[in-house]
This record gives structure tokens, C-alpha cells and sequence, in this order.
């Protein structure tokens, strides 16, 4: 596999489009470091990027309040030395602003943007057995042709959009928070209504509130939040991490979600500890906020008892902090905690003391419709000046499978994943030579630290990559076998625990007809074990030809 061509901008034409050794779809974290490492490498390598910037999901998720719930040390990249001396996290949760400013410094540090066209969709990839090559068409009205096509589209970049009917009709305007307009968006003097409970919603509330002239939140599924505690991070706390950086890296990686290294971990059950000893515990961590509120014990998510104490102490919160009592009992969720991902908030509950905050259950009557003047549930038409969706996504499959991806014998990838996701290791399919999913489903993905999963991802195809080099090796294409019992093995991890038990977007579940399948492999360790192991056995589960 030698490189077509090794400029930067420059690229041959065929009849089938501009020629590239690799297409990357997506310029967020994923797809800006496949671009630094496969230039490296001396490929020829071009990304298309929906968006006018870099940033993915940091530059889509505008709404007011987005930071990120994995602390900022530790959600950045590690490939490079300098970049992580030299740039300075203010808080302890970085603002999707600060996040944006990092990715576009490392767009411009590492001279990515003239291998990126930006405001270019792709819109089909289908694979070339004659030529063994891929040929992408984009929204732009390009082709583009080349050996390698690497999806780097995110896992939660498809928006999830309920159809209300009459959305049209409204007179109003409204915004979905996994597509914020760039200028933002005033609320002052309005009447706001939102949509959802999950953690953009969290996130949004207490700041729209604060502008809003009045705000009602339509909750279906109430939500469990734990306070973010964030602050500004010292300077002698940034330089001690930095002196660090390598060891907490490390250690980062051998937790189960690659980050939180710090948290101190319990060991044993809930349930063999003390009533006493499992609320001090619950207590302290709820002090300290983040995700380290359920690492004191191991069976939170394995033992729906266990799970229980957790879930009251929580609701036992929000009873002490929402003033009226049946607004506190509306917002007290009921399912198993952690099944569907943890929030955290900034004065989320304490919002809902406020007079001109309202909250509206439509568990039992989903919402019927939108008219000109607002939305209609339980009977009841509340009027509003805007409307926010803060409804998810169609997460991880959505953006893969709005795209037309075709492999050998012109099968759909709509088809192949008709009953659910199918890959080998979250990174490719059988049928699907030569493209590679970054945390696709059936890998870590969402469930990890997500800079830490996309760079293993990227190192891992990159190593995949020097041995079809090395080897003289054209294509590379999981066996049927390997990604069937792959499959059966990610199932079979996630049935073991609480997971499947809620109707999370994990799932699936938000979204109307999706197939119901636990779609991330849980626990990042084991997996970079299994995939290490996989090389080591000389790529166990690949065809190369
Ligand atoms: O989306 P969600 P999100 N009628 O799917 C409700 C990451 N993230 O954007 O639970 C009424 O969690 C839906 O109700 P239900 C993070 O991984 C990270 O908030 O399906 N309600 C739910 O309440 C997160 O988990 C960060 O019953 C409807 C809400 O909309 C993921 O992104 C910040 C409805 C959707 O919640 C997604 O979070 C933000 C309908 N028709 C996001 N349809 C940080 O790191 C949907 N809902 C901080």
C-alpha cells in the first residue's frame, strides 16, 4: 500500500472524483487526530465536515450552560506533549467555549484545516470491488475517491427530533440544543418552554431561567442529577497534573471509563456495608460532585437492592431542595440510577423554587401537538414565545446510517444493521473493507472518556494500517465469525448489569422504532486488553488481502 500522492492540498483526478489515500468523515476530536496521524503516516488524507469549524459536538452544542461532565484535564489529548503543557484549563468542567478554542488551537497548531473541506456533507460512500476503492459524494456535489473511508461522525451528532405535529405552525422560534445558532440566541422578556430532562436540558434550565421572562420544562422521564461543584482549577493544581500528565494518563486508562483516576474507588458491596457507612459515603461524594458519586461500591450497577440506596439518597435531595412538595415528587425518578446516564448540574432543582419556573409531566399524555402559539398536553395549550428541544439524538448509529454507505455486493449498511449495529470491535464490518467506525458501536465509545477512546481508536487503525504497509496488503475486513461472536460478546457483557433494564438512548430506546440493543462494550479496559490480544494474534478475526 504505497501513499497515491503525499501533499497536503493537492490532489489527482479520475473519472471518480479527487483521489485520496483516505477520506475522514468529521473534524471533531476523532477525526482532527486521524488526520494529524495519517498525515504522518505520509497518506494523502482529506476530511469533510458538515460544520463551518472544527469541534463536532463542541461546535453544534452552543445551548446556554454546555460544559463537559468529564473534568478538563483529562478530556483533551494526550499525543502530544507540548500541546498538553502548553494549554490551560480555567475550570475544573470546561465550557463548550473553552473546549471549541482547544480544538481550533489544535486545528491551527497542528496546520489541520487544509486537509478539511468545512460546510461539506457526505452523503454516500459506496465501495468499489473492481478498484477495491471507495467513492464518496458529498452535499458540496463532489467526488471523492479513496483506499480508506473513516467514519468520524460522533456518536452523538445526529439530532434527535421528535415529530410533534404542527412544529411548522408554531409562531415562535425554536431550537434543538444539539444545534445552537453560532450567535446565540436572547431570552430576555420571553416565554420559554422546553423539552426533555436529560443533561442538556440540566445544563440549559437554571441559565435560561435566569433570562427567561417565564420557563416551563415538559419532563416525560425525571431525571437523577448530582451536583457538578465546579470551580476554577488553581495554578499549583494545573501544574501538578502537568508534571504528571504521563502517570495520570496511565491510570486513567485502567479505569473503567478512562478517566477519574482520582475518584476514590470503593470496593465491596452496598449491601454488606452499613446503612450508616453507604450514606456517609453517598454524602461526601455528593459534596464533592462529578461522576465519582457512584464509585464508592461495585454493585450499584450490578444489584437493583444495592441500586436502590443510591436512587433514594438522590431523591431524599431533591425533596430538601425543591420547596414545593409535589414538584419534588414530580422530579424524583424512579428508574434504576445510572441505567441511563448520570447528570450534572448547576443549581438544576433549585431552579424549580423559582416563580417563573414551571414544570409539566407529560408521562402519561406525550405532548399532542404544536400550535401557533405554543404546545398542547394533558389538554391544557401553554403558550410560549420560543421552544427549546432538548429531545438527544439518535445516538451512534443516527449519523452513520442517514449517510448511504454501501460495501461489496452494493450492501446497504441500513441492511446490515436493520436489527441493530453489527461490527467487530466497534472499529469495522464484515462486508465493509477498508472503512473503520472511530468508537463505533460494540466499543467503549459513550461510555468512556471519549478523547481517550477516539485516540485508541485512531492509534489502533493507524498500527492496522503500517502492517497492510509492511505486508503489501490491500484490504483489510473482519470475518463474519468474528464480528457474530463480537456481537454476542458485547450483549452478553452489558446483560450482566442494570444497563439494559431502562429505556436509555444506549438502547436505543428514545427513539421511535430504533431496534432495542445495547450498543457501547462496557468497561474500557478489557477492551483495549481484547484489542491488543487481537493484534498480538496477528490480527485474529481480520481477512487481509
Ligand atoms: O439527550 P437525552 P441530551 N416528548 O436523550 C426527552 C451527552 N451530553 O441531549 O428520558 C417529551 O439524554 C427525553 O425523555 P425520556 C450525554 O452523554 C453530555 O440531554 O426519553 N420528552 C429526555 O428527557 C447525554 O446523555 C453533556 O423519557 C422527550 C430528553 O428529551 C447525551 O449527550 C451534556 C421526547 C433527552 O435527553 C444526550 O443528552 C449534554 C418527547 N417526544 C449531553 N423525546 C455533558 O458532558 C425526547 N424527550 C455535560
Amino acid at each position: 500500500m504505497a501513499s497515491e500522492k503525499n501533499t497536503k492540498t493537492s490532489t489527482a483526478n479520475n473519472s471518480k472524483g479527487a483521489v485520496f489515500d483516505a477520506v475522514v468523515v468529521g473534524a471533531g476530536f476523532a477525526g482532527m487526530y486521524m488526520v494529524y496521524r495519517l498525515r504522518e503516516m505520509g497518506l494523502n488524507v482529506v476530511a469533510c465536515e458538515e460544520g463551518d469549524g472544527v469541534g463536532g459536538t463542541w461546535f453544534w452544542n452552543r445551548y446556554p450552560g454546555a460544559r463537559c461532565d468529564v473534568e478538563s484535564m483529562e478530556y483533551s489529548y494526550e499525543f502530544s506533549e507540548a500541546l498538553q503543557q502548553e494549554w490551560n484549563w480555567t475550570e475544573r468542567f470546561a465550557s463548550q467555549a473553552e473546549i471549541l478554542s482547544y480544538a481550533n488551537h489544535v486545528a491551527d497548531r497542528f496546520d489541520l484545516r487544509p486537509h478539511i473541506r468545512f460546510s461539506t456533507r457526505v452523503e454516500s460512500a459506496h465501495f468499489n470491488e473492481r478498484s477495491n476503492r471507495w467513492q464518496v459524494t458529498t452535499s458540496a456535489g463532489n467526488k471523492l475517491n479513496a483506499r480508506f473511508c473513516i467514519m468520524a461522525t460522533g456518536c452523538l451528532s445526529s439530532t434527535n427530533m421528535p415529530s410533534i405535529p404542527g412544529l411548522d405552525d408554531f409562531a415562535g422560534n425554536f431550537y434543538h440544543t444539539g444545534r445552537w445558532p453560532q450567535e446565540g440566541v436572547d431570552f430576555s422578556n420571553r416565554r420559554v418552554g422546553i423539552i426533555g430532562t436529560g443533561s442538556s436540558a440540566i445544563q440549559s434550565i437554571p441559565l435560561v431561567a435566569e433570562q427567561a421572562k417565564s420557563l416551563t420544562v415538559f419532563q416525560r422521564t425525571a431525571t437523577y442529577s448530582i451536583p457538578a461543584r465546579n470551580e476554577a482549577l488553581s495554578a499549583s493544581e494545573i501544574a501538578e497534573t502537568k508534571a504528571n500528565y504521563a502517570q495520570l494518563r496511565a491510570d486513567n486508562k485502567k479505569q473503567p471509563a478512562a478517566f477519574g483516576a482520582r475518584f476514590k474507588r470503593g470496593g465491596g458491596s452496598a449491601l454488606a456495608a452499613s446503612p450508616k457507612a453507604v450514606q456517609k459515603d453517598l454524602e461526601a461524594r455528593w459534596e464533592l460532585g462529578g461522576f465519582g458519586f457512584m464509585a464508592g461500591f461495585n454493585d450499584f450497577l450490578l444489584n437493583e437492592d444495592a441500586n436502590a440506596l443510591a436512587a433514594e439518597f438522590v431523591r431524599n435531595k431533591i425533596r430538601g431542595i425543591v420547596s414545593d412538595k409535589a414538584t419534588a415528587e414530580l422530579l424524583c425518578p424512579d428508574q434504576i440510577i445510572g441505567c441511563k446516564r448520570l447528570c450534572f448540574d448547576t443549581n438544576y432543582y433549585d431552579t424549580y423554587n423559582r416563580d417563573d419556573v414551571h414544570l409539566v409531566s407529560v408521562k402519561n399524555k406525550p405532548i399532542e401537538r404544536v400550535t401557533p402559539n405554543g404546545l398542547v398536553t394533558n389538554d391544557v395549550e401553554y403558550v410560549f414565545d420560543d421552544l427549546i428541544f432538548a429531545t438527544g439524538f439518535d445516538a451512534m448509529t443516527g449519523s452513520l446510517l442517514r449517510m448511504d454507505i454501501r460495501g461489496r455486493d452494493g450492501e446497504r449498511l441500513q441492511d446490515k444493521w436493520h436489527a441493530g449495529p453489527r461490527t467487530y470491535l466497534g472499529l469495522n464490518m464484515h462486508g465493509f473493507p477498508n472503512l473503520f467506525t472511530i468508537t463505533g458501536p460494540g466499543s467503549p465509545s459513550v461510555l468512556a472518556n471519549m478523547v481517550v477512546a477516539t485516540q485508541q481508536h485512531v492509534n489502533w487503525i493507524c498500527a492496522a494500517l503500517k502492517q497492510m504497509q509492511a505486508d503489501d496488503k490491500t484490504l483489510i475486513e473482519a470475518e463474519a465469525d468474528a464480528e457474530d461472536q463480537w456481537v454476542e460478546y458485547v450483549n452478553t457483557l452489558a446483560s450482566h448489569t442494570l444497563y439494559p433494564t431502562c429505556n436509555s438512548w444506549y438502547l436505543g430506546a428514545n427513539v421511535p422504532g430504533k431496534p432495542r440493543v445495547f450498543m457501547p462494550h462496557l468497561g474500557f479496559p478489557a477492551y483495549v486488553e481484547r484489542c491488543e490480544e487481537i493484534v498480538s494474534a496477528g490480527y485474529r478475526g481480520f481477512a487481509f488481502s
